[in-house]
C-alpha cells in the first residue's frame, strides 16, 4: 500500500504533496512502482495534529481521488475518520476506508462502509492524536491490542460489514512507546488469530530512529528492515511511502528464501 498524503504537516512528507497535482502525480508513480492500493490522506494523525474539518479535508483528497481513479486501475483506499469524506471519495471511485480510529469517531462510518460494500481497515489507537503520545499504558500491549481488535472486528461484521472486507491494524506508534511498538512487530503472528488480513504501517515511524539512536536520521533502511520482519511473520498489506524500495527488497527476500521459514513447506 503506498502512501499519498495530501497534507502541509504530514510526519515524514508534509507539504511536498499537498498540492493536488503533485498528489495525483505522486499516486501515478507509486503506481508505477508496483504498489497494489493506495492510500490517500488529506488529514496528519500525528502526534500532536490539529484535527482538519471535512470540508478541508475533502477539499484536499476529492480532487485527487476523482483524478487517480481515472488515471489508475490500483485500488484507491481514503484514510479518513470522517463518513462524509469517505462517502464522496467511494462515490468518486475509492474502494476501501482505512479509519486510523477503527470507525469508531463517525457513528455513520460502520453504516456506510455495510452499505457500500467497499474495503475496511480498522486500526488500534489508545487516545486520539492530540494525546495518545502522553505515558501510553498497558499492562501486555500485544494482548490488549488484540482484544480491541477482536472487538472491533465483531462490531464491524454486526454492523453488516462482510469479515473478509475488513483488515485489522494494530496501529504502530498510535498510543504507543517505542518498546510497546517493538513488542507488537514482534509478535505480529499473534494477530493472524484474528482471522483477518493484516495491515502494518510502520514506514519512517519513530521507533526507527530510537532503535539506532538518531531521532533525525533518515528512516528509508529501518523502514525496510521492519518491513521484511512483518513480511516474514505473515503481514498481508504494508503501508509504505517508498514503493519501489519496499517491492524490491520484498522481491529479492523472498526469491533468496527470506519467507521459507514462515511455513516450512518451501
Ligand atoms: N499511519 C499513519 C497514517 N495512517 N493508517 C493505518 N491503517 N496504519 C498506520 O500505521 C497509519 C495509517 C501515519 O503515517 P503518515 O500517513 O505518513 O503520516 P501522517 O498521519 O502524519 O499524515
Amino acid at each position: 500500500m503506498g502512501v499519498v498524503n495530501a497534507t502541509p504537516d504530514s510526519f515524514s512528507d508534509g507539504g511536498r504533496f499537498f498540492q493536488p497535482a503533485a498528489a495525483v502525480e505522486r499516486g501515478l508513480r507509486l503506481a508505477a512502482e508496483g504498489a497494489d492500493m493506495l492510500d490517500i490522506g488529506g488529514q496528519s494523525t500525528r502526534p500532536g495534529a490539529t484535527p482538519v474539518a471535512p470540508a478541508e479535508e475533502l477539499r484536499r483528497v476529492l480532487p485527487v481521488v476523482v483524478a487517480l481513479s481515472r488515471q489508475t486501475d490500483v485500488p484507491i483506499s481514503i484514510d479518513t475518520s470522517s463518513a462524509k469524506v469517505a462517502a464522496e471519495c467511494l462515490a468518486a471511485g475509492a474502494e476501501a476506508i482505512n479509519d486510523v480510529t477503527a470507525l469508531t469517531a463517525d457513528g455513520a462510518m460502520a453504516s456506510l462502509a455495510a452499505a457500500s460494500g467497499c474495503g475496511v481497515c480498522a486500526m488500534h489507537m489508545q487516545g486520539t492524536p492530540q494525546t495518545m503520545q502522553i505515558q501510553p499504558r498497558y499492562a501486555d500491549v500485544v494482548e490488549e491490542v488484540f482484544a480491541w481488535l477482536a472487538a472491533r472486528r465483531d462490531a464491524l461484521v454486526a454492523a453488516g460489514i462482510a469479515r473478509d472486507r475488513i483488515a485489522l491494524d494494530p496501529g504502530i506508534g498510535f498510543g504507543k512507546t517505542a518498546a510497546h511498538n517493538l513488542a507488537i512487530l514482534n509478535h505480529l503472528p499473534r494477530y493472524r488469530a484474528l482471522g483477518c488480513p493484516l495491515l502494518v504501517g510502520l514506514s519512517r515511524k519513530a521507533f526507527i530512529g530510537h532503535l539506532i539512536g538518531d531521532a533525525a536520521a533518515d528512516r528509508s533502511a529501518g523502514t525496510i528492515g521492519a518491513v521484511l520482519a512483518a513480511a516474514r511473520q505473515g503481514v498481508e498489506v504494508l503501508r509504505v511511502h517508498d514503493v519501489a524500495a519496499a517491492r524490491q527488497a520484498l522481491v529479492v527476500f523472498e526469491a533468496v528464501g527470506g519467507l521459507a521459514k514462515v511455513d516450512g513447506r518451501r
